[in-house]
């Protein structure tokens, strides 16, 4: 027997009044009734009445879910006087079992009130005993015509008291009124009797699930707008939804501008919820902002639309300024210009400036942030390769929607000749000077239309082949001679041009010079020269 069943057990005291007619002593068998081992006495010599007793002890297993009952004994005292003659007597022992067994307790049963037909509805049933002892379950479903569903469950032995749940689920099936009754027992058959039978019923109503409802999209403001200077525009929204069912409702909101959705929920009830957005367009433009709500059932999305039309006041960048600059009237094939133009725009948006040269090469991209003073500046080198007529546009849009049109162009024809002007080359004056000297060359009067790219100059100096160049070269002369030094002067298109210069160096100055100012001009050289000789060791 299971421990927590508990005991009961009764001390019987028999007595029996026995005589034998003969006087023989009489042997007692005492069947007790309830399987346990006889017990056996015996009298002395019994001619007249003896009174004989004895005890039994009988334990009693208490049933379950049964209080304060009977049980019978068949209890058969069987006398032998030795002589094989025996008499037996029945007596029936009648003992009441002192169990006072509580009933079990209903303590929750519950299901949803409102239920789809189809749906798998979980009912809740919790019981407890004082005793803990083994139940029988039995819920019984009625669709109010008709108890037209039985299911029995056994839970067993628990701690006294302990709340056994014994949840299970049930698809009504049909629209209307259903009554769910919970029959607990703690008794075994036959016993299964009130007030050992306990019920509850409750009921559940089944009706079709609906989908939930939502009002129209609002936006606040109707229409907004991205004010010229601010990057964004921050727009509310609400939608309002109800579910019949009292479902909770979630809501998926698309603001169309790519960015993430959000959501909202509702935490359950008929009651009408407002669902509220704040969202934030960087952008101009239409948007089809879309929320979708449910209840979680399978079908019942719905979803409501919105167009919303966001609108600028960014105004477009503009030029102030295009220049660039070269050598002539006209840009030099091979020679590298420098353009420059100077941008605003009234958000100070970051400028995107296309340079397109005109002449096949690729184009150049500029990103313009560093704005000053409102303005912001673009460089751009660029060299020809060939002579024409080239058309340079600049194309440039702050990348804004707004007013007027943001993706702006301008044009600027520039003509592009090839240099075949050649420089015009001057080495300066003749000149005769005392050896030995350093002599310093001067052809920086030489000149070009362009620019001139090299100076070059060439004589023969004691047989030997002498090359210097630049502008300014010197060389120290220790030989008297008549030197006669050529100057080739290059532009940078390669076009050239030479002269002559002449260098005697003497011994001692010509008393007379054939010509006084060339004469005056070597002595002033000469000091010159010899000052700066002097500075020099100094
Ligand atoms: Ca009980
Ligand atoms: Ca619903
Ligand atoms: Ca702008
Ligand atoms: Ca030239």
């Amino acid at each position: 027997m299971d421990p927590m069943h508990g005991y009961a057990y009764a001390i019987i005291n028999f007595t029996a009044i026995v005589k034998d007619l003969d006087g023989d002593t009489l042997n007692l068998t005492w069947e007790w009734g309830d399987g346990t081992p006889n017990g056996t006495t015996a009298t002395g010599p019994a001619g007249s009445n003896t009174v004989v007793t004895n005890s039994h002890y009988y334990n009693l297993t208490p049933e379950p879910g049964r209080s304060l009952y009977e049980v019978f004994f068949a209890m058969n005292l069987t006398l032998d006087d030795g002589n094989g003659n025996s008499v037996t007597a029945l007596t029936q022992v009648q003992v009441i079992v002192p169990v006072i067994n509580q009933i079990p307790t209903i303590v929750n049963l519950s299901a949803p009130t409102n239920a789809d037909p189809s749906d798998v509805v979980q009912i809740v049933a919790g019981v407890s005993d004082s005793e803990g002892e083994a139940l029988t379950w039995m819920f019984v479903f009625n669709d109010t015509i008709s108890d037209y569903q039985t299911e029995v469950y056994h839970t067993g032995w628990t701690a006294p008291g302990q709340v056994v749940w014994n949840n299970i689920t049930h698809v009504f099936g049909s629209s209307g009124t259903h009554y769910v009754r919970l029959n607990v027992s703690d008794a075994l058959p036959p016993y299964q009797v009130w007030p050992h039978n306990i019920s509850y019923t409750i009921s559940v109503l089944a009706t079709p699930n609906q989908l939930p409802m939502s009002t129209s999209v609002y936006s606040d403001p109707e229409s907004p707008v991205i004010p010229g200077g601010a990057d964004s525009v921050d727009v509310n929204f609400t939608l309002q939804v109800f579910d019949v069912d009292g479902d909770v409702v979630n809501a998926t909101w698309n603001f169309g501008d790519g960015s993430s959705n959000e959501a909202n929920a509702t935490t359950g009830g008929t009651q009408v919820y407002t669902f509220m957005q704040i969202h934030t367009f960087n952008d101009p433009g239409e948007f089809n902002v879309s929320v979708m709500i449910t209840d979680g059932r399978l079908g019942h999305e719905v979803t409501k639309y919105l167009i919303l039309n966001i609108t600028s006041t960014n105004k477009p960048p503009s030029i102030i300024k295009f220049s660039y600059q070269t050598h002539c009237p006209q840009a030099f094939v091979g020679e590298q210009l420098r353009f420059e133009v100077v941008l605003t725009d009234p958000e100070l948006d970051v400028i995107e400036l296309i340079w397109d040269f005109g002449d096949g090469s690729p184009y150049a991209y500029h990103n313009l942030t560093d704005y000053f003073d409102e303005d912001v500046t673009g460089y751009e080198n660029h060299t020809y390769m060939a002579p024409g007529d080239y058309l340079l546009v600049l194309r440039f849009t702050d990348n804004k929607v707004g007013l007027f049109n943001h993706s702006k162009e301008y044009d600027f024809g520039i003509t592009v000749v090839v240099d075949d002007i050649p420089p015009v080359a001057d080495a300066g004056q003749n000149k005769t000077v005392v050896g030995p000297t350093i002599m310093y060359f001067d052809g920086t009067v030489s000149y070009d239309n362009w620019d001139i790219a090299n100076y070059t100059w060439t004589f023969v100096y004691n047989g030997t082949p002498v090359t210097l160049w630049g502008p300014t070269p010197d060389f120290e002369f220790w030989t008297v001679g008549f030197y006669e030094v050529v100057l080739n002067v290059t532009d940078m298109a390669g076009n050239y041009n030479t002269t002559t210069v002449t260098v005697e160096v003497v011994d001692v100055i010509p008393e007379f010079g054939t010509i006084v100012i060339p004469a005056v001009i070597v002595a002033v050289t000469v000091i010159a020269v010899r000052r700066t000789r002097r500075q020099g060791a100094d």
